[in-house]
Order: structure tokens, then C-alpha cells, then sequence
């Protein structure tokens, strides 16, 4: 062997054939169903980049008979791609992750009633959604109104992503008490965190939509507060940003250096790092409300602080990942302080969808803190820039990464392979391209001032003739036209992947590819570090993060609903 003697995991060896292959089949259906929501939610995309490059496509035939306007296009594009593509992708993946890292046997009729279930609510709020009676975007803030259909549909489909959590944290507390004073290994550990999370983080729009929104849409009370259901939507709504790129930090981590040929720096500051998000993650949504009246600046202050604060655990990862990367590079024999960054494998797309994801990830949280800044804040809110920021987290970081774990994770569960890397690289280098030159554009409009959220082409003649936007207008509009080409190509890939004819049962030809470790966390919580032994009792933690957030929004609510208003509803599509 190449490195110490810390080899990688072995996964628990699997015996029941039937069982091992329930468990891939769940968990492919959560995958494909999250990249059919996906092909869908990214078509739209390069008709608003056209849009932000001062082209309006919305008048021509064929889309006036698919779309009813420009914003019934935007909710689905937001509600697919941030909403569905990337909350079934994480069920799956995190379902699937634990139950073959510990080996524990998890109830399929349970798994499968989940699966079904999340899906039912995402297909009942898919009526309203197509047909225009929800065209609300997806932070569907009151009192714009929408069917009820949409807000039960999204009350079930977020209530069953708390199924998922329910069974993984069951799953893990069995494994404790079957084998007392064990460490958790690092990939459960990460997932069980992340699912801690969410359940607090989810709360927030559990109780919007569950005793705001969905009695007040089917008429039982008379109206709705907006800020009051505005403020529940942040709770979740910042939080949801991290149940996003969590999942994609578990590859960074546990993955990726395999990839490259290194190994993880250390597992007792990957746990660390998941930890300070399961406690810090939450309590910061009022960067979203800086411009809200009756909250007080104090508060909005003291989320300010933590939101820099949940910056922490991301900069250590950047420096973790990155001395794992520099590992492997030396390894293959690269020099210099830059140098051995051409060692990498770039050619590779396992490999390079997850850097690149990480490279657009170093701007976008960048940007992420610029728009925490208050100061800075009032430049940049409801401009271009912000969908600038997002599509290279969310829609870099986050998809990318996805779209790399399913080159291998696909040929694991199904036993297919991938059926071109040439096709797959080059899906994965013009995502890359395209979305740098999408947020340059965006970026750069919105420092202009160009809104975001807006059919900004058909008012050009009037509001955007005399800004000096041309070439912002220009990259956007060309950005759009590299990422359709992308898209195109990795569903392709993925489709011709998926089609193939089944080879094997993929244990063997695509193994989970977990990486060695450099400074391992340990078997045994007995002699393990004080780090180690703080981090493993995630049940106690996750009460302590609960805390925090009743701390940190308690009397923000209560303030609001001291002065609770209630008005109509509106109908703006
Ligand atoms: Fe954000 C708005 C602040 C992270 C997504 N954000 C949004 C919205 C979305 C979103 C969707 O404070 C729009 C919501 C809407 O529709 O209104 N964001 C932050 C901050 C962070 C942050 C401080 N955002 C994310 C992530 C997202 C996401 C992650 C999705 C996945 N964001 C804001 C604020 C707003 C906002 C305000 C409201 C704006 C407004 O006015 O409306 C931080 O978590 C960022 C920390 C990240 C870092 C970077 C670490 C870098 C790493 C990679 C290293 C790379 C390596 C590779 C090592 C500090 C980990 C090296 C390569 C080699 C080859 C060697
Ligand atoms: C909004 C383009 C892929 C999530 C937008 C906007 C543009 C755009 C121009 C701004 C619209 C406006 O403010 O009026 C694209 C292109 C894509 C793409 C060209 C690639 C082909 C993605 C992906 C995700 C995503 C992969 C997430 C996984 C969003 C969200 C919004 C948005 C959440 C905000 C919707 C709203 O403001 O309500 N997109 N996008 N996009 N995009 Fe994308
Ligand atoms: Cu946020």
C-alpha cells in the first residue's frame, strides 16, 4: 500500500441478497425520481438566462402554450431543482449511506412507504403547479395565494423526509446499544448529523404551512400574517442551504479523496465540522429579513454574527479537503507550491465533478458572506446577484456534486455501467464553465441593480436601455446556452446509463469507494480523543441545537404574533 496503515473502511459484509437488493432498488428510485425533477427544472433555466441576457423567448408560440407567464416557468424551475431534485437525491443517499456503513438490517416496507409517500406529495403538488393555481415561487411567501393542493402537497412531501430522519436516527441508536462504546464510523456519524439538522431546521415550514398556510388557503380562518409566516419560512429556509451541501461535504470527505488517490486529513475535525453545523446551522435566518420591519436590529444583529460564525465549519472543511487533495497530488509525484495540481486526475469526472463543485463553491461563499454582511446587504438583496450566489452553491456545489456521485453510485446500485467518460467529462467541465460565466454575468447585473425575480427583457426599452449592462447581458445570455448543452449531454449519459442492460450486482465492480484515513477517529470511544468523545453523543446535541433555535427566534416570534395581522389573501397570476 501507497500511504499508513490506516486502510479504508471495509463495508460491513451484507449476506441477504434479497435484502441488499431492496436497498439499492429504494434507493435508485429516490435517485431517478430526483433527476427527472431535475431534467424538468433545468430546461427552464436557459430561457431566464436568455431573459437576464435581454432576450425575451416568452412571447414566442410554442412557450405561450406551455407556460402561462414568465413566473409560472420561475416557480417550477425554483420548486424542481431547489426543492424536489435535491430533497429525494439526499433521502436516498443518506438513507442508503448508513444503512451500509453500520450493516444494519432497516424495515424495506417502511423505506418503501416513505419513498411513496414523498413522492405522492410531490405529485399533488405538481396539479397546481402545471395547471398555474400555484405559481408562487418556491418561497411561496403570503398572502400570495395558492391551492390548497400545493401546500398539502409540500406538507407531505417535507413530512416525509422527517420519516427518513425518524428511520436513520432509529437505525443508529440500535447500532449503539448493539455494540456499546463503539465510535460511530465517520460516514453514519456525518449522515446522522446532517438528518439532526434538518428535523430542527424543518420545523420552521412544518408549522407555516401546517397551521398557517394550509388552513387559510382551504378558507378556515380569514387571513394570514406575512411576516409572521415569512419568519417560520427562514427558520427552515437558511438551514435547508446546509440539508443541501452537507450531503455533498459526506463525498468531499469520504469520497473524493479516493478519487483523487489521497486519503482524509482527519476524522475527528470532520466531526467536529458536522457538529458545529448541527448546532449553528439554524439560528441565523434573519440574514434573509435584514429589509423586514418589526424585528428588531438587535436580533437581526445577532444572527448577522452566527451566520459568520456558520461560515467556520465550511472554511475548515475548504482547508481539510484541500490538504486531502494536496495529499494525493504528492503522492503521484507533484511538486510545487501550485504544481502538483496538475497531478490531479482532471480527466476524470468522478473525480472532477466534485473539485470543480468545490472550486465554484470557494466564490459562492464568498458571495454568501458578502450578502450576511448588513452593511452590504441593501446593495445586493432582491438583485441579480443573488441568483448569481445560489447557482454556484445550490446549483454548483450541491448539483454537481450530485451529478459526480451518480457516475458511480448508479454503476453501484444497479450493476450498469457508465457508458462514456469522454461524454460524462465534458457534461461535467461545461457545468462547470457555464455556471462560472452565469454567475459573473448575474453577479455583475446585480451590482447595476438589475431585480432579480423579474421579466427584466420586456421592460428593457424603457427601465435598462441607458445601464451600462451589455456585457453582463451578454455572458448571461451566452452561459445559459453552454449549460443547456451541458444538461443535454449528462442526461445522456445518465440516460443511456440507466437503459443499459445489467452486468453484475455492482458490489464488486463499483464498490462504495470510501478513502483512507491520515488521523482515524478510533474504534473505541474508551481510548479515544476528548474530541471524539464530545462529538459522539449526537442525541444530546441535537436537544442543544433545538435550544439554540428557540433561543435565538422565541422572541422574534413573539413579537410578531404580539402584533399579528392578519390580511387576505392575494391572487397576483
Ligand atoms: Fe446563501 C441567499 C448567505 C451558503 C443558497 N443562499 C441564498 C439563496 C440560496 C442560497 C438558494 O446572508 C437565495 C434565497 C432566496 O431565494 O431568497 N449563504 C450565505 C452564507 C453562506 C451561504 C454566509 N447559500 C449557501 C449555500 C447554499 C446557499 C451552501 C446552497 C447550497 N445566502 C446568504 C445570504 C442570503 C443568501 C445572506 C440572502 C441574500 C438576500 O439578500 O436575499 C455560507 O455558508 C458560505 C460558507 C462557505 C465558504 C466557502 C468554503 C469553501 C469550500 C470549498 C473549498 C474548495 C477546495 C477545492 C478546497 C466559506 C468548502 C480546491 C481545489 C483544488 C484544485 C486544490
Ligand atoms: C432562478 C437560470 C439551474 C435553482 C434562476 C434564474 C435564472 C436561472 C436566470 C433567475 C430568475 C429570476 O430571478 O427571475 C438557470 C440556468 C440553469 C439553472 C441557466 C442551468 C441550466 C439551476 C439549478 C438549480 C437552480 C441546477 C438548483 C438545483 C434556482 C432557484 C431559482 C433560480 C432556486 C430562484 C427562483 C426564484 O427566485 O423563485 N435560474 N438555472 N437553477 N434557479 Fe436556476
Ligand atoms: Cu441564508
Amino acid at each position: 500500500p501507497l500511504y499508513s496503515p490506516h486502510a479504508a473502511r471495509e463495508t460491513p459484509v451484507i449476506s441477504d441478497a434479497a435484502y441488499l437488493a431492496s436497498l439499492k432498488k429504494v434507493t435508485q428510485y429516490y435517485i431517478v425520481t430526483a433527476f427527472l425533477a431535475l431534467l424538468i427544472g433545468v430546461l427552464i433555466g436557459p430561457l431566464q438566462a436568455l431573459n437576464y441576457g435581454g432576450i425575451n423567448v416568452y412571447d414566442t408560440p410554442i412557450l405561450k402554450a406551455l407556460l402561462k407567464s414568465y413566473y409560472q416557468g420561475l416557480s417550477l424551475h425554483g420548486v424542481l431543482n431547489a426543492l424536489v431534485f435535491t430533497q429525494f437525491f439526499i433521502s436516498g443517499w443518506m438513507l442508503y449511506l448508513p444503512a451500509r456503513d453500520l450493516g444494519m438490517r432497516i424495515n424495506m416496507k417502511f423505506a418503501w412507504f416513505t419513498y411513496l409517500l414523498m413522492t405522492a406529495g410531490l405529485l399533488l403538488a405538481a396539479v397546481p403547479l402545471l395547471t398555474n393555481n400555484a405559481t408562487l415561487l418556491y418561497t411561496f411567501y403570503p398572502p400570495m395565494e395558492g391551492s390548497p393542493l400545493f401546500y398539502i402537497g409540500a406538507a407531505v412531501m417535507v413530512g416525509s423526509s422527517l420519516l427518513v430522519v425518524g428511520q436513520v436516527v432509529a437505525m443508529w441508536v440500535a447500532w449503539k446499544r448493539a455494540n456499546p462504546g463503539r465510535v460511530t464510523p465517520l460516514v453514519a456519524f456525518m449522515c446522522v448529523a446532517t438528518w439532526m439538522m434538518w428535523a430542527v431546521a424543518a420545523l420552521g415550514i412544518v408549522i407555516e404551512v401546517v397551521f398557517l398556510l394550509i388552513p387559510w388557503s382551504l378558507g378556515w380562518v380569514g387571513g394570514v400574517d406575512p411576516l409572521i409566516s415569512k419568519t417560520l419560512f427562514w427558520w427552515t429556509g437558511h438551514a435547508i442551504v446546509y440539508f443541501w451541501v452537507l450531503p455533498a461535504y459526506i463525498a468531499w470527505y469520504a469520497f473524493l479523496p479516493h478519487h483523487a488517490g489521497g486519503r482524509i486529513v482527519s476524522e475527528p475535525l470532520v466531526r467536529l465540522t458536522f457538529v458545529m453545523f448541527l448546532l449553528n446551522s439554524t439560528p441565523v435566518g434573519l440574514h434573509h429579513q435584514y429589509a423586514d420591519p418589526n424585528i428588531s436590529v438587535a436580533w437581526k444583529t445577532m444572527h448577522m454574527f452566527l451566520t459568520f460564525l456558520v461560515a467556520i465549519p465550511s472554511l475548515l472543511t475548504a482547508f481539510s479537503v484541500g490538504a486531502a487533495l494536496e495529499d494525493a497530488a504528492r503522492a503521484r509525484g507533484g511538486r510545487g507550491l501550485f504544481g502538483w495540481m496538475l497531478r490531479l486526475p482532471w480527466g476524470k469526472p468522478t473525480f472532477s465533478a466534485p473539485v470543480l463543485a468545490m472550486v465554484s463553491f470557494i466564490l459562492g461563499g464568498a458571495g454568501g458572506i458578502v450578502n450576511a454582511s448588513s452593511a452590504f446587504a441593501p446593495v445586493v438583496h432582491n438583485t441579480a446577484w443573488i441568483p448569481g450566489h445560489f447557482h454556484i452553491t445550490v446549483g454548483t456545489a450541491t448539483t454537481l456534486t450530485f451529478m459526480g456521485i451518480s457516475l458511480w453510485l448508479i454503476p453501484h446500485l444497479t450493476g450498469k455501467r457508465m457508458p462514456s467518460v469522454r461524454l460524462a467529462s465534458a457534461a461535467v467541465w461545461t457545468w462547470f464553465v457555464g455556471m462560472m460565466v452565469f454567475a459573473l454575468g448575474m453577479h455583475w447585473q446585480g451590482l447595476v441593480g438589475v431585480p432579480r425575480r423579474a421579466l427584466v427583457s420586456a421592460t428593457a426599452q424603457s427601465v435598462y436601455r441607458d445601464m451600462p449592462i451589455q456585457i453582463p447581458q451578454m455572458l448571461t445570455a451566452i452561459s445559459g446556452m453552454i449549460l443547456l448543452v451541458s444538461a443535454l449531454l449528462y442526461f445522456y449519459v445518465l440516460f443511456r446509463m440507466l437503459l443499459s442492460r445489467r452486468l453484475d450486482d455492482g458490489e464488486a465492480a463499483s464498490p462504495l469507494p470510501y478513502s483512507e484515513v491520515i488521523s482515524p477517529a478510533g474504534q473505541h470511544l474508551a481510548g479515544a480523543s476528548a474530541l471524539v468523545r464530545f462529538t459522539e453523543p449526537l442525541l444530546a446535541l441535537w436537544g442543544v441545537a433545538l435550544l439554540l433555535v428557540l433561543l435565538m427566534y422565541g422572541p422574534v416570534l413573539a413579537r410578531l404574533a404580539a402584533n399579528a395581522e392578519l390580511v387576505p389573501g392575494w391572487r397576483l397570476y
